[in-house]
């Protein structure tokens, strides 16, 4: 079914191979976090070993060979993306720091009492709340472009929500709580076209999707690693490099100044300007080595993989009775939301893991989809290229299990 060799490409993922109460471990929580290559570990594991320094600080070998090491990487996440220059790419926590670094150094400085902030009901509270902050602090209003019962956006109600004060359109490129893939292109050219920088969550997104910024044409595009098979603690924004060039630093102190005075401080050039103190060189380089390993496979071939996946699990979903699907856009990624009739989703959580299968269950940080759909929670199977047809069966066994229990 399927170009890649699955069971060849689990042999790199030592974690899958384990048994939960039993059962073999069936992953199914990549959307939270997925888990590391052996490429990935032995690539962070061979750094400590020997090339352990800090960067940009030091003449000596280490510093060097890990200065190279951590600025490859930042190459490899400029290809990956496909910026124009490595100047356009800051290495971050993930994308939630990302996304408080654009509201605190881009919006903030410039929004209004009377601006407005303009997000999607279907947003990770990571692109809500740092909104929320800004409007907090400068008196700007946050609008919510609605959505359909399909948790698809209403983008007839969009275009007339970008207005003369809208600072900014922040979107999430596919939504972790429901799988919709949105149409940021169509709708970052809507937004340019009343002059209105946008910036793209793409947490969900790079794991399954090949993401071109410059076809895009957003102003920043933000992620974090440990969603595409690198570590945590590492991310990185994207941002046009005239934008960086305009906007003050976010935090201040060491590797991000030219010089220091107590009269003045010159900051530094780009994008070393936004990344104050010793920054997470090991989590670069797994990410730089993430990059490479899903290149390897192919980006296409990865997608293809995870949305045969999707269409069997969600077509055997909707033949099963008493399920109730969250979330059923045209366009999905990876994410399988679900209700079990008469079962709280923890129940469901806590009687997969008993057999060994791993989904998340809760409002997955998007707690007014949930309020949209007048549910407290869903569980939720998230798909990865390492996951298996006879994974999504272990997924409907496990359902069936949970309605006996439950009868
Ligand atoms: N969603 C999930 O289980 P961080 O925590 O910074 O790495 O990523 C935040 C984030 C931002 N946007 C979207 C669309 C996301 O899905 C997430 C993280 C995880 O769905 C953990 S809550």
């Amino acid at each position: 079914m399927s170009v890649l060799d699955i069971a060849a490409i689990r042999q790199d993922f030592p974690i899958l191979d384990q048994q939960i109460n039993g059962y073999p471990l069936v992953y199914l929580d990549n959307a939270a976090s997925s888990q590391k290559p052996n490429q990935v570990i032995d690539a962070i594991s061979d750094y400590y070993r020997k090339d352990n320094a800090n960067v940009h600080r030091g003449v000596h070998r280490l510093s060097q060979r890990a200065t190279d090491a951590y600025e490859a990487a930042r190459d490899k996440v400029r290809g990956f993306v496909n910026a124009k220059s490595d100047k356009e790419i800051v290495f971050v926590r993930g994308a939630t720091e990302a996304i408080n670094l654009v509201a605190q150094s881009f919006v903030r400085p410039q929004a209004q009492v009377g601006d407005e902030i303009l997000i999607s009901h279907m947003e990770h509270h990571a692109n809500i709340v740092p909104w929320q902050m800004v409007c907090e602090q400068t008196g700007a209003t946050l609008k919510v472009i609605p959505m359909t019962q399909q948790g698809e956006l209403d983008l007839t109600t969009f275009d007339d929500l970008l207005t003369e004060k809208t600072k900014i359109l922040a979107i999430g490129q596919v939504s972790n709580a429901l799988g919709t893939i949105n149409p940021v292109k169509e709708m970052t050219a809507k937004a340019h076209a009343k002059g209105i920088p946008v910036l793209v969550d793409g947490a969900q997104a790079v794991p399954h999707l090949a993401v071109d910024v410059q076809d895009l044409d957003c102003d920043f595009y933000v992620f974090s690693g440990h969603k595409m098979f690198a570590p945590t603690g590492i991310g990185a924004m994207y941002a046009k490099q005239e934008l960086l060039e305009a906007m003050p630093p976010w935090q201040g102190g060491g590797d991000m100044i030219l010089s220091v005075s107590f009269d003045h401080t010159q900051y530094n050039e780009l994008p070393y300007k936004f990344e104050a103190g010793t920054p997470h060189i090991a989590g670069a380089i797994g990410l730089g080595a993430a990059i490479d390993y899903m290149h390897k496979l192919g980006i296409e071939n990865l997608a293809a993989h995870e949305h045969q996946l999707l269409d069997i699990a969600t077509a055997k979903l909707v033949a099963m009775d008493g399920i109730r699907i969250i979330g059923t856009a045209k366009e999905k990624a990876s994410v399988l939301s679900f209700m079990i009739e008469g079962v709280h989703p923890h129940d469901v959580g806590t009687i997969f893991d008993q057999q060994g299968v791993a989904i998340r269950t809760g409002h997955h940080c998007a707690q007014p989809v949930m309020q949209f759909f007048g549910i407290p929670a869903t569980a939720r199977a998230s798909f990865a290229f390492y996951n298996t047809v006879e994974e999504v069966d272990a997924l409907v066994a496990g359902i069936k299990k949970v309605q006996e229990l439950f009868a």
